[in-house]
Parts: C-alpha cells; structure tokens; sequence
C-alpha cells in the first residue's frame, strides 16, 4: 500500500509513521509537510534512509504540488495542521489557510481520484463539559467550537463530511484527545513541564490549573489510526480518548514533579487562556467495541516513559524550545 501522510514532520505523523513501517515494512510512505516553526526533520533520522520513505517539502494547499501525490497513492492520511491553541488566540489567520483551505486542496484532489481519505480531528470541536458533570463526547455530540483553532478543525471536519455524502468520496475521521509522548513539540502543556523542570524554571500553569483533559499516548493513536484505516467502513467516524479519569493539569503538574524528585514550589500559576475550555473527556467505546481498540498502559505508565525520554533526548527538543518560550513571553504565561 501506498500511504500519502501530510504533516509527518510534527508529533503524531513522525510517530505514526515510525509505528506504521515497523508494522507493514513493504509499504511505501511519502511525507508531505511544509516544514512550519512546529516540524522537526530530526524526528525521524530513524527512517531517512529507509528506502520506502519520501520526504517532500510542501504546502498542502498548493494544488499542483498535491495533484499528483495524491494520484499516485491508495490512501490520504492527514496530519497536516496549525495545531496550538495559544497560537490561534494570537493570529488566526494561518489556522484558517492550512487547516480548512489546506483540507479543501487535498479534498478536491481525492475527490478526483477517489482515494481513501482519512481526517485527524480533535475532541476540541465539541466545545467543553461542565467540570462537575460525568458527560463525555461522543460520535453523536454536536459540533460548539469556542477557540479559532478548534473552529478551524470543525469547518474541516464538516468539508470532509460534505466530500463523503456529495461525491461519494471514502473517507474516516478520528477525533482524538490530547496526545502525548516523545517528540511532542516544547510549546504543549506536558513537554514545556518536563524541560522547564530540565532546565531549573517552573511549571506554568494557566489560571486556576482546574482544567481536564483526557490524556492519550501517541502510540495507542497510531494504533487507533492503524486500525480505521484497515478495518472502517467508508464514512465512518470513530473518537479515540485514553485512560485518565478527569485528571486536572495542577495533577498532572504533581505527578511530574514526584516523577522527577521535585517539589511543589516548582508550580507557578500564571495567567489564563482567554476561552480556556474546563473540561474535555472522551467515550472511545465505539472504537472499542467495533475494532477492539483499547489504550495499551496507564497514563502514569506512559508519563514515566514521556518523562525519561525528554530526558535523554534534550538534542531533540532544544532546537524547539527557544521558539516555544517565545511564545509564551507574547502571551504573558
Ligand atoms: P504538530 O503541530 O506537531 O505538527 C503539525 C505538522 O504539520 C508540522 O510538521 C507542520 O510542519 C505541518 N504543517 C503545518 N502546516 C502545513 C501545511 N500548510 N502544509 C504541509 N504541512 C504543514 O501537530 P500534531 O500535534 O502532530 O497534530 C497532528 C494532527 O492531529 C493535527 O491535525 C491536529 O489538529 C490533530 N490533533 C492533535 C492533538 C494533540 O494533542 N497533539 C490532539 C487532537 C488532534
Ligand atoms: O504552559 C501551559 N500551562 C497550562 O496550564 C500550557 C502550554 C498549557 N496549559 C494548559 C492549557 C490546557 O488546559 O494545559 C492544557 C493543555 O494545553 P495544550 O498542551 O496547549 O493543549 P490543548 O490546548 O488542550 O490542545 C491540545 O489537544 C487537543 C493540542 O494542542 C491540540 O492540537 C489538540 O487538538
């Protein structure tokens, strides 16, 4: 099989690909990605040389550039987005361009060739629960999007909709919960933790820190992701969450600082997300039930792993913290 992976440069898409050609070695992957401040080639200096690997650098909303990728694979699997919330509070505009203008391209594409397309997406698109409730999202939760970003993922998510019942085209969409894991880039909540920790700074946490989200391994995505794309009815839509029971950031910071023998007094409040969304949690039992998925470890497990692999790999994420700190002093946070 041939894969056409669009942002394969970033976090998930580096790990998926590394999962996916230690499963299926045979198969072909051609890597598309434009190489944005949140891309990292060093991700995979693992699987440059392999010979079923392609790198090509590109915009996914160039049309002539994308036409014959996608002509020539059996299936689109993508990745391709602005991704950080922070970002999109402060300049929406390349949020728009990539994340709906960009599917648009690579949906016209598809369209002409009738090839498999499938969506990453995100829980955000579904707005946020209340923190004192038990609700979940599910696959049948309507769309109430409330930051650019998560705007940006809903307008996408419903043009490949729309692709699937006007043209017939075979698409999946997952949308999935906050991942986490090696190769997550410095500016997300539990990589800047772990280097501040690193580098002697503190935790910052936004507002209050009672915020949830429902933390999944980047590993048991690529395997969610793995298992849609073989086995999924065309049309399908699956949420992928993982095993954290409303787990609010101050825990997670706690959890972090007992991981690395620190104290409490390494946690800085600073102030909040405008929008901030309370509480995300995510019902994956359709997924579970339909395709036997199921997170592989606990999240103190993975969390362990995440932390000894930032540890041992500062040549990684130093190149990408100075940006990410960057950020954060034109936010205040
Ligand atoms: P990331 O920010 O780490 O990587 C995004 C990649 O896309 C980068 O390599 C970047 O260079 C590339 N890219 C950006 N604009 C591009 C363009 N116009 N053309 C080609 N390439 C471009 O993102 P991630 O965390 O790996 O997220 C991957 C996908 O998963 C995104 O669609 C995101 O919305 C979704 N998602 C992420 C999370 C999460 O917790 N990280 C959770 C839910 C959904
Ligand atoms: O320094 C911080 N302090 C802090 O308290 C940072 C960076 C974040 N936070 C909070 C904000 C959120 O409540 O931690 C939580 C997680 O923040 P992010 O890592 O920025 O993730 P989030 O905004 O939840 O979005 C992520 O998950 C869903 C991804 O960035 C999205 O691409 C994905 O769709």
């Amino acid at each position: 099989m041939k894969l056409l992976v669009t942002g394969g440069a970033g976090f998930i898409g580096s790990n998926f690909i590394r999962y996916w050609l230690s499963k299926y070695a045979n198969d072909e992957i051609t890597n598309l990605d434009l190489l944005t401040y949140a891309a990292s080639q060093a991700s995979l200096d693992d699987i440059k040389n392999n010979p079923n690997y392609k790198f090509i650098k590109g915009n996914i909303g160039d049309a002539a550039l994308v036409k014959p990728l996608v002509k020539d694979s059996d299936i689109i699997v993508h990745f391709a987005a602005e991704t950080h919330v922070d970002r999109s509070v402060l300049g929406p505009e390349a949020f728009i361009e990539t994340n709906i203008k960009g599917t648009f391209t690579l949906l016209e594409a598809a369209k002409n060739h009738q090839k498999h397309f499938h969506h990453i997406s995100t829980d955000e698109v579904f707005g946020e629960l209340a923190l004192d409730s038990s609700d979940k999202f599910s696959e049948t939760t309507s769309y109430d999007p409330r930051s650019p970003y998560s705007a940006s993922k809903a307008a996408s998510d419903h043009l490949v909709r729309a692709y699937s019942h006007t043209y017939d085209l075979p698409i999946t969409i997952t949308n999935c919960s906050n991942n986490f894991g090696p190769y997550q880039n410095p500016e997300k909540f539990i990589p800047r933790m772990i280097t501040n920790l690193i580098d002697g700074e503190n935790i910052k946490v936004y507002g209050d820190g009672l915020y949830v989200r429902d933390w999944l391994h980047v590993n048991d995505h690529a395997q969610a992701i793995e298992l849609v794309l073989k086995k999924a009815s065309p049309g399908s839509t699956y949420l992928v969450g993982g095993l954290t029971q409303d787990i609010n950031n101050l825990e997670v910071a706690k959890l972090i600082l007992q991981n690395m023998n620190l104290g409490e007094d390494k946690i800085q409040f600073v102030k909040d997300r405008p929008g901030h969304d309370r509480r995300y949690a995510v019902d994956w039992s359709k997924i579970k039930q339909d395709l036997n998925w199921h997170p592989q470890h606990s999240f103190s497990d993975w969390l362990k792993l995440t932390i000894d692999w930032y540890q041992a790999n500062e040549s990684w994420w130093r190149p990408l913290k100075n940006e990410a700190e960057n950020l954060y002093k034109k936010t205040g946070q």
